[in-house]
Order: structure tokens, then C-alpha cells, then sequence
């Protein structure tokens, strides 16, 4: 059976060019600094997002809680959207590694109001933790890959200056982002201090992340990535794939979104299910089950039978992710699995 694999972006393969380029990649001691091709890498994702330095990370949850590492102190209070990546699936980490307490805002699909973020941040008050930071997530994943638009991101982050608090952006999918508002990723990472991206996902990377920044910060993220366990050898051998990513795997993001408003657009006509096309902006569908018969965790579980992969988010909601690795017939396909089921 031909298994259409729609669980994530992060399941993609790396392509051709990649395998060619880890094989004839130059490499050195990371820790010494030494590797030429993580140079590289880490010059060229700073460079893209108009930011001085980079460093390169195995995944993106190690680039963000790194992130958050270096720009709090134990006991500080973070601001983060409810929903948000760092707060919902980073195992704790933030209470474990920073010593930082959350405080969450709701937002509509990711988009938290910018009024609601400032009384967020505390005031001086011996009682009070001290706000340190705010993180914003673009894409936002449980928003079902919605795009924080860039008046909100720039709101946020002139809240943030009224108050000398930094900005981190969550940006695992920041070029999703960039690809629908038809602009540079450097337009968006303006509007905050650094940002985390990963090479993983849609980009097709086997492994890893950049998290970028200005050069003072990233030389104690450094420190905090080797705390971690995190510093590499010959990582050059990755990087390198990496780098064809930055290169060359950007501009095709746009054939995932329609991929995915293709789906959600097909969706529409199976009974048991809402989904609404006008939400799906990049890469992922969120589709609701509306009959009482079962649940997300049984339909994808009923879905996974016919050679169709997905995750439930929630009791009543399923995911949906387009990847370079899902062609149009498998869209086509996989409608016609879920117009199949018979429950
Ligand atoms: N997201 C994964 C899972 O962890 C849920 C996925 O399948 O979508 N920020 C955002 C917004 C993410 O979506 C992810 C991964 C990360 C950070 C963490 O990246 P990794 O998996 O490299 O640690």
C-alpha cells in the first residue's frame, strides 16, 4: 500500500543535492569554530534574515529554549501565546532549563492583540516577576500554520521596546511565512531580537535549525547550545544540506500552500468533517470532526488503515501538513480516502 504521509513537513526527505553535498562536504571541529561549511550555513541564515550572527542547532526546540536561556534570568516571566510551540511542546523545558515562569495570552489562531500582550507585562512591584521577554510564532503550527501579519508582529515588538523587554521569534516556518505575504523573511525577523528557523521542516533538511541574532547574543547562545550537549564536531557533513535548503528549497514552499488549499477545498464536500478553506494560508489544514460517532484520535487511527497519515491535535481536530514530498495526485488521493470511510 502507498503511504501518503500528512503528519508533518518534518517527515520530508532530503533531496538528491543534499545527499551530494553531505558526501563532498568540507568539514572541521565545530567547537573550535573550525567546520567551513557551518560557517557557512550559520552566515547565510543571518544573512537572510538581516541579522548579524547565526548559530546551527540540531532541532529548533534546542534553538529556542537555547534562545530563551540567553536572554532571561531565574525567575523572570516569559510572554507567549497560549497555544504556542515553546509553551505546549517543548516538554517543560522553559521551567527546567531557563527557571522562567509563562505567562500566556490567548490569541485568535496565534495572533495575540498587541494591547493584550502589554498588560501582560508586569510592573515593578516587589511581588512581581520581572517580564524578560515575549515570543511571537510565525507560522503559528496550532493556529494551523496561520501567518502572524507584519503589523501585528511590529506591534508587538514596538509594546516590547516601550517596555526594554527583548522579542524572539519562533519562526520553525518563518519562509511559509515570508512565501505568502510575498515578502523577505528579513522583513519579518525585523520586528524581533532573534530568531529561531528550522531546516528540517518544509525546507527538507535532515536535521537542524538556526537561531540568529546579534553577535553579542549569539556568542552566549553558543554557550548555552554546548551546556546543552549541543556542541559538534564534523557537523559540516549536515550543514551542508542545510545550506542547499537556504538555496534552493524556498521558493517551492508555494506549491505546498496550494497543495493544502487544494485539500482543504476537497475536504469540504465529506460529511463528517468542517473545514474551512479561507483559513488555510500555508502548508497545514485543520479539519474538524463534526459526527458524534468518533473521535479525531479514531479517525486518524481508521485513516492510518488506508496508507493515509495524520495527527489529531485535539479530541475533535486533526492536522493536516503539505510537504515537498506530497504531490498533487496524493492530494487528490487522500480526499478520495476520506470520502471512502464508512463508520
Ligand atoms: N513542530 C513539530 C512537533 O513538535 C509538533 C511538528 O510536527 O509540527 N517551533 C514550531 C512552531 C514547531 O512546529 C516545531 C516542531 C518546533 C519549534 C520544534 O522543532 P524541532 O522538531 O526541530 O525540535
Amino acid at each position: 500500500m502507498e503511504i501518503i504521509d500528512l503528519r508533518s513537513d518534518t517527515v520530508t526527505t532530503p533531496t538528491p543535492e543534499m545527499r551530494e553535498a553531505m558526501y563532498y562536504a568540507k568539514v572541521g571541529d565545530d567547537v573550535y569554530e573550525e567546520d567551513p561549511t557551518v560557517v557557512e550555513l550559520e552566515q547565510l541564515g543571518a544573512n537572510l534574515l538581516g541579522k548579524e550572527a547565526g548559530l546551527f542547532l540540531p532541532s529548533g526546540t534546542m534553538g529556542n529554549q537555547v534562545a530563551v536561556m540567553s536572554w532571561t534570568r531565574r525567575g523572570n516571566e516569559v510572554i507567549l501565546e497560549a497555544e504556542s510551540h515553546m509553551y505546549y511542546y517543548e516538554v517543560g523545558g522553559l521551567a527546567v532549563l531557563s527557571g522562567v515562569q509563562v505567562r500566556t495570552v490567548k490569541g485568535e489562531r496565534g495572533v495575540m492583540n498587541p494591547v493584550e500582550v502589554e498588560s501582560a507585562i508586569r510592573s515593578p512591584n516587589i511581588h512581581f516577576p520581572e517580564t524578560a521577554l515575549i515570543c511571537v510564532e510565525n507560522t503559528h503550527n496550532r493556529g494551523g500554520g496561520k501567518v502572524i501579519p507584519l503589523d501585528n508582529m511590529r506591534s508587538i515588538y514596538e509594546v516590547a521596546k516601550r517596555h526594554n523587554l527583548s522579542v524572539h521569534l519562533d519562526g520553525a516556518r518563518i519562509f511559509n511565512a515570508s512565501i505568502y505575504l510575498k515578502l523577505e523573511a528579513s522583513e519579518l525577523a525585523k520586528y524581533a531580537d532573534s530568531v529561531m528557523f528550522c531546516l528540517s521542516k518544509g525546507l527538507s533538511a535532515p536535521v537542524g535549525s538556526l537561531l540568529v541574532g546579534s553577535s553579542p547574543f549569539i556568542k552566549l547562545a553558543r554557550k548555552y547550545r554546548k551546556m546543552l550537549g549541543g556542541g559538534m564536531r564534523q557537523v559540516g557533513v549536515i550543514a551542508s544540506a542545510g545550506v542547499v535548503a537556504l538555496k534552493t528549497m524556498i521558493n517551492r514552499l508555494q506549491e505546498d500552500h496550494d497543495n493544502a488549499k487544494l485539500l482543504a477545498e476537497g475536504l469540504q464536500e465529506v460529511p463528517y468533517l468542517y473545514v474551512n478553506p479561507t483559513e488555510v494560508e500555508t502548508n497545514m489544514v485543520i479539519i474538524e470532526v463534526v459526527s458524534s460517532s468518533m473521535s479525531a484520535g479514531a479517525l486518524a487511527r481508521a485513516l492510518s488503515k488506508e496508507g493515509l497519515f495524520c495527527n489529531a491535535t485535539s479530541p475533535s481536530t486533526i492536522r493536516l501538513v503539505t510537504h515537498k514530498d506530497i504531490n498533487r495526485q496524493q492530494i487528490l488521493q487522500s480526499i478520495a480516502i476520506f470520502k471512502g470511510l464508512k463508520f
